[in-house]
């Protein structure tokens, strides 16, 4: 089956356009070529294009290993590594022409230049040489995957999409001796998407076994204000603190954050870094929102080996 699927690579490009970026340091970071190019696999929402920052991005790993004082997560033009002036690559993502929901597909991301040339060596950051964000457009569903790597700039992954749809992929790598780039492919699911349920601002919510506890550092986020993001992770049933935290990709855990947006761009998408040396059961991040608007985060821990993903959505003033 797998193998079926594959030759109808060759046929079925599903989309392309890639993004670039390296945040905060492109001229225009919310490429060219995105709306146009997949127009063929447009929402049927119909929704305009909204404004883009043009100035900011959603932060990575200028500073892999943050400390309390360090601001991270970034926005804003700090990121020392992340000076290029040309962040010129780009994914195209190959993939059956008619997706449907709950069946496995695979999916192949070829990493390019500008130019269309395979990129071929990339670099390891937290444990893996590319991170994939999969996100239903309506922000229900979210998927963090690993493909695998195979030559030339190709990288291979199965997927499942579960509900009908667009989907926004967020690609993240590091080309080797480069800043980490994100580059955003889209992909649309057969069938008509689910009506956008109400969002949920509840900041206790309980994910099978653990109960979590969201608070931020100031009771009203507003737009650039650095801003702490504490998950207090309990037994759901004892209400004690969990003790089975385990490292997760190298870190006590990983939060994914994305502005709801349309279409979503790399600039609406944030990757924080845990803090080092945290009380137990507890896991913080430090970022900034660089917008207002409703974002999603999705918070992601390991406990004894199995992955806990707690999603929350918060309001930016
Ligand atoms: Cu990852």
């Amino acid at each position: 089956m797998e193998n079926e699927l594959m030759k109808t690579f060759v046929s079925a490009i599903a989309i392309i356009s890639a993004l670039l970026l390296t945040p905060g340091c492109s001229p225009s970071p919310k490429a060219e070529g995105n709306p146009k190019q997949n127009e063929s696999h447009s929402t049927g929402h119909g929704s305009p294009s909204e404004p883009t920052p043009s100035d900011s991005h959603g932060g990575h790993g200028a500073t892999p290993k943050p400390t309390p004082s360090d601001s991270h997560g970034g926005h804003g033009g700090e990121h020392p590594s992340q000076g290029e002036s040309s962040p010129t690559t780009q994914a195209k993502l190959s993939a059956p022409a008619n997706i449907k929901p709950n069946t496995a597909v695979s999916l192949a991301i070829a990493i390019q230049d500008k130019a269309g040339k395979p990129i071929s060596q990339f670099e390891t950051f937290q444990e893996k040489l590319m991170h994939l964000i999969v996100v239903s457009d309506d922000l229900q569903v979210f998927q963090h995957l690993h493909p695998t790597y195979q030559e030339n700039g190709r990288f291979e992954i199965a997927a499942n999409f579960p509900q009908p749809g667009s989907y926004t992929l967020f690609s993240d790598y590091k080309p080797a001796g480069q800043a980490e780039r994100v580059s955003v492919i889209t992909t649309k699911v057969a069938g008509k998407s689910p009506s956008v349920p109400t969002i949920d601002l509840n900041q206790t919510k309980t994910f099978g076994d653990t109960q979590v506890d969201l608070t931020f550092s100031q009771p009203t986020i507003k737009t650039g204000e650095e801003t702490h993001l504490v998950f207090n992770l309990q037994n759901a049933t004892d209400k004690q603190p969990i003790k089975d935290l385990r490292s997760y990709l190298g870190e006590r855990g990983h939060l994914v954050i994305i502005k709801q947006s349309s279409p979503l761009t790399a600039a609406d998408y944030i990757h924080a870094h845990a803090l080092k040396d945290t009380p137990a059961g507890e896991v913080h991040f430090v970022t900034s929102f660089p917008q207002a608007g409703k974002y999603k985060l999705w918070g992601q821990f390991d406990r004894a080996g199995k992955i806990v993903t707690a999603d929350f959505w918060v309001n930016v003033q």
